[in-house]
């Protein structure tokens, strides 16, 4: 039985959106990525059609997360001012390229006391959303250190970064394009992709979370990709590891002690495998890209001045109930 409702017409993507501004974007291609267009349109995309994405939206306090998160899922806009308290989530369903797909939009409390509740819910990230006020300088300098606190808790070679100014509403074009300016280089420095949106007037919302959604998705099925390759690779190697052992083993193959074969060889290592299987017919190396130096996010977190240091599962586990002792108390 499927429990999901079926995915809204509007929520369909079929090509790749543009991006907002060329000078910051995470890439430029108009379409996309080869291997993942054929991918879905050969139906290997794994189990990315099963798999929720989870996004979340940092920044200032009242820069306007909540009012874009409002717009783009409820369609709707509160002049009202409510705080976030602690974290809230809203689910949207995509098809992409055929696929289902499906983001958890996770909307933080931008005060300093919830930071602690917060940065528990930054973990496993597939994309961060750093939200600044287009009038408000102080609010797009303090994004990089909300980019700094989300990437201790994620790893920065799998996340994606984008770089939202909001209220755009509220300022002059003369305003607008000095202070773009300024958060196309922070966007830069942090190879993040930048947007500008009104939640008040609906101005590129959709289009920024399409955006948001295709290249999560392009991501996700990337990854799934080079996964089940490697896999395949595994398999091949235990599989050349298993006949080597069956032809020298005198006790399976008891002519082979005797015909004087040379001795077994050592352990394959991994590369070894790699080398072995990829040199096959059956099995061609993938077309994955694969960016020369860090990801962008690495580079970022060193542009940051931040240390990478993720505590290993049961030390997060601590914290975490730590936090919720503290919660408690
Ligand atoms: N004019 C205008 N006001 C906005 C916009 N987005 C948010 N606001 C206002 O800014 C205030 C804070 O918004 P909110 O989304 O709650 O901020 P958050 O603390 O970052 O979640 C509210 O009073 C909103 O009505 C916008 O695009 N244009
Ligand atoms: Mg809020």
């Amino acid at each position: 039985m499927n429990v999901l409702a079926p995915v809204r017409r509007d929520r369909v993507i079929a090509d790749l959106p543009p991006c907002f501004r060329k000078e910051a974007a995470l890439q430029t291609r108009p379409a996309f990525h080869p291997t993942v267009a054929s991918a879905c349109q050969e139906q290997r995309t794994g189990t990315v059609g099963f798999k929720i994405s989870k996004i979340i939206v940092v920044g200032d306090l009242s820069v306007g997360k909540t009012c874009l998160i409002n717009r783009f899922c409820k369609d709707t806009f509160d002049k009202n001012y409510k705080a976030t308290i602690g974290v809230d989530f809203e689910m949207e369903r995509f098809e992409v390229l055929g696929v289902p797909f499906s983001l958890q939009l996770w909307d933080t409390a931008g005060q300093e006391r919830f930071k602690c509740i917060a940065s528990t819910y930054y973990r496993g990230a597939q994309a961060i959303v750093i939200v600044f006020d287009v009038n408000d300088v102080a609010s797009l300098e303090h994004t990089r250190q909300w980019l700094a606190d989300a990437l201790k808790e994620n790893d920065p070679s799998n996340v994606i970064l984008f770089l939202v100014g909001s209220k755009k509403d509220l300022s002059t074009p003369a305003q607008y394009s000095l202070m773009e300016k300024d958060a196309l280089k922070v966007a830069q420095e942090m190879q993040a992709e930048y947007w500008a949106v009104s939640s008040l007037t609906g101005e590129n919302v959709r289009d920024f979370f399409f955006r948001v959604a295709a290249l999560t998705f392009e991501s996700s099925v990337l990854a799934e990709l080079e996964r089940s390759h490697t896999r395949r690779i595994g398999d091949t190697g235990s599989a050349a590891m298993r006949a080597t052992c069956t032809c020298r083993h005198p006790a399976k193959n008891p002519s082979a002690a005797s015909e004087g074969t040379p001795p077994a060889p050592a352990m394959l290592t991994p590369m070894d495998q790699r080398g072995a299987t990829l040199a096959g017919p059956e099995e061609p190396s993938l077309p994955l890209p694969s960016p020369p130096g860090p990801s962008p996010a690495q580079a970022s977190l060193a542009r940051v001045g931040r240390s990478t240091h993720v505590a290993p599962v049961a030390m997060q586990t601590q914290v975490l109930l730590a936090e919720g002792d503290a919660l408690l108390s």
